[in-house]
């Protein structure tokens, strides 16, 4: 087994882990080292798509080069890569698709929220050309969610966030391709359809394919998702929040909420506040609700509450021994954490019909019976503050303050202290001048197998030295925050003319500057870079896929990174992964997705897109690769302008 400071290089996961060990508790760092990784699977060689096999390629020509229906390796790895898209992009879109449900109850009265956010309402209302005059804001939001449902069920056209949301030029790229998406189910089935033995056996349909694929987890997935949780739950302004294991709080009863959408914790938190009597009955001082994953990050965004884990250590927040509940919904949540539970007095809650865990308590969760909900998974909360074991209680100190909160909105708000006509205009002098080199989303996971938060924050410290300017999601952020990255003292990482930048915008936004990344949320808010580049391309009159912006993925363990950078690729932005996409068993696939502009191979995506996947396990070579593609489209942007 590794040694403590190889699986994260955060003390407070060391010491749980350390606990967890002592305590004969298995968690997926330990898991991890136990389990052996397959040579064919590894490199996408194997294929079991039908009963026909498995099938599997060995590498150097040994044995059968194809399996036995005749697919050859560059047909099975370019299936198996998209297959990891089509699943990445369908747990976003039915992210989206919940939450147009959701928008469309409360529009109908039928769930007990409120619009928090009216003029996003509306601003969304009008782009998407719905005329509001005659109607109510009920009648409006009714309006939007039913033009969200639309994207996954028109039979022609294009996607209506698409319209929303894309780039001119981007979209033209796509159009020209054949690959913009008519509605996000259409395209899912489609792609698992045409992935099947029998099927689709060309290797770059295939990949054009995972680029529609991308395109669904963009806009039916992120941006969708985005909108209509800005309008329900309202979009995030800067708050100043805490992170790390130690948010838990030993006197009072805490709760995790985990998974990633925002309806159920909204609710979690205001019946947390609503029962705190409650919790002092039982002898505790209240009620303490954490993050974890993106369901903590949406809350932190919008309501400031401490995160205590990323996902690789979601486990060894149960080990503290002073969790009552971690309550979860769907998406990244290991089926490890009820074995974990099961030594402890912590009680795991399911939430939706689809994502259960044998063992866990499952209480149903539907937005018009969100308050019951909701009340029912406080009470059992409270309940188990009683059953604790002293003896197996033990949490670390010291939590770390973090600014979040960072909506392309806030971002532009703020810089419209330097210029209230043209907002984008600072940055843009910026990128000319050179205080800001390049742009880079640093976004993604934390992965068990890989030492926790290394590759995340030595990435975004040479980025930082390098002048770039570097906003952050999902797990990723969680990794900036805990070292220091998203509050003042980072800002020594940074180098001259960026943290003069920094410091300029934030002086007029009332605060000594901003913090050196900006957190803009959960993966979906992956949406949210998308939208702040979008702008300054719009500002420049130029492409996407001329901008000198980057996105990196060290650590990511997720398909859904894998279609998530899919869709920045398909707007020409070049996207690092940090951890083995698994596709290495084919030459030909490798080279359509990291190939170069320059190179003899016929089509790859940087000629398609302008822009290319970079592999790169090491963080500080990753970060001088993304700075040589920086480089270079400045220098091309510059000429132009
Ligand atoms: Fe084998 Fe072809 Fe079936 Fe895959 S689809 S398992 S390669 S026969
Ligand atoms: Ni988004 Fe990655 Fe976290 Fe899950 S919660 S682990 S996809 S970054
Ligand atoms: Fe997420």
């Amino acid at each position: 087994m590794r040694d403590l400071e190889s699986v994260s290089i955060d003390p407070q996961v060391q010491f749980l882990l350390d606990k967890a060990r002592n305590e004969n508790v298995l968690t997926a760092f330990d898991r991890a080292d136990m389990m052996n990784i397959c040579g064919f699977g590894s490199t996408g060689v194997c294929c079991r798509h039908c009963l026909e096999g498995p099938c599997r390629i060995a590498p150097n020509g040994k044995g059968p080069q194809t399996g036995v229906c005749g697919a050859d390796v560059h047909q099975i790895v370019a299936r198996s890569f998209l297959n990891h898209l089509t699943q990445g992009s369908s747990g976003h879109a039915e992210h989206g698709r919940e939450v147009a449900l959701t928008l469309l109850e409360v529009a109908e009265g039928k769930a007990p929220y409120q619009i928090k956010d009216v003029d996003k309402l509306y601003r969304v209302a009008h782009d998407l050309e719905i005329v509001t005059e005659d109607l109510s804001m009920n009648e409006v939001a009714k309006e939007v969610a039913l033009k969200a449902l639309e994207d996954f069920q028109k039979q022609t056209g294009i996607m209506n966030w698409v319209k929303l949301r894309a780039h001119e030029d981007s979209l033209n790229t796509w159009n020209k391709l054949g690959i913009t998406p008519v509605n996000a189910h259409l395209e899912i089935t489609k792609a698992v359809a045409r992935n099947a033995m029998g099927c689709d056996a060309d290797p770059t349909n295939l990949i054009l394919g995972g680029v529609t694929m991308g395109l669904i987890d963009g806009y039916a997935g992120l941006h969708l998702s985005t909108d209509l949780q800005d309008i329900l739950f309202g979009t995030p302004k800067a708050v100043k929040a805490k992170y790390s294991m130690a948010v838990l709080d030993e006197k009072k009863i805490n709760i995790a909420v985990h998974g990633h959408i925002p309806m159920l914790s909204e609710k979690s938190v205001e019946w947390s506040r609503r029962l705190e009597d409650e919790a002092i009955k039982q002898g505790a001082t209240g009620i303490n609700i954490v993050g974890v994953c993106c369901t903590g990050n949406e809350l932190l965004m919008r309501q400031g509450v401490s995160v205590a884990s990323s996902f690789s250590s979601q486990e060894l927040v149960i080990v503290s021994g002073v969790l009552e509940a971690m309550v979860v919904d769907i998406q990244c949540i290991m089926p490890g954490i009820q074995q974990v539970a099961e030594c402890y007095h912590t009680e795991i809650i399911t939430t939706l019909p689809y994502v259960k865990i044998a063992g866990a308590t499952h209480v149903n969760f539907e937005p018009s019976e969100a308050d019951e909900a909701a009340q029912e998974i406080v009470m059992k909360a409270i309940n188990r503050f009683s059953k604790r074991d002293p003896e197996k209680i033990s949490i670390p100190d010291q939590t770390v303050d973090a600014y979040a909160g960072f909506s392309t909105e806030q971002i532009v708000e703020a810089l419209s202290g330097l210029n209230g006509e043209d907002p984008l205009k600072p940055v843009i002098d910026a990128l000319v001048s050179g205080k800001i080199r390049g742009i880079a989303a640093l976004v993604g996971c934390t992965n068990p197998r890989e030492k926790q938060d290394y590759g995340n924050t030595v990435v975004t410290k040479e980025l930082l030295k390098n002048n770039v300017l570097v906003v952050s999601t999902g797990c990723a952020a969680h990794s900036l925050a805990k070292h220091n990255l998203m509050n003042f003292d980072g800002l020594e990482y940074c180098g001259e003319g960026l943290k003069e930048v920094l410091e300029a915008v934030g002086n007029a936004a009332g605060l000594p500057s901003l913090p050196p990344t900006m957190h803009m949320g959960s993966c979906v808010d992956n949406s949210r870079p998308a939208d702040l580049l979008t702008a300054i391309a719009n500002r420049l009159g130029v492409s996407m896929n001329e901008l000198p912006a980057v996105g990196s993925c060290p650590e990511t363990h997720s398909p859904k990174a894998l279609s998530i950078g899919t869709f920045f690729i398909a707007h020409g932005i070049d996207v690092h992964i940090g951890v083995s996409p698994q596709l290495s068993g084919s030459e030909f696939v490798t080279n359509v997705l990291y190939g170069d502009r320059t190179d003899e191979h016929e089509v790859n995506a940087d000629k398609l897109f302008g822009g290319k996947l970079i592999y790169e396990q090491d963080p500080y070579t990753a970060a001088k690769l993304l700075l040589e593609r920086i480089d270079m489209k400045r220098e091309t942007l510059l000429n132009k302008l």
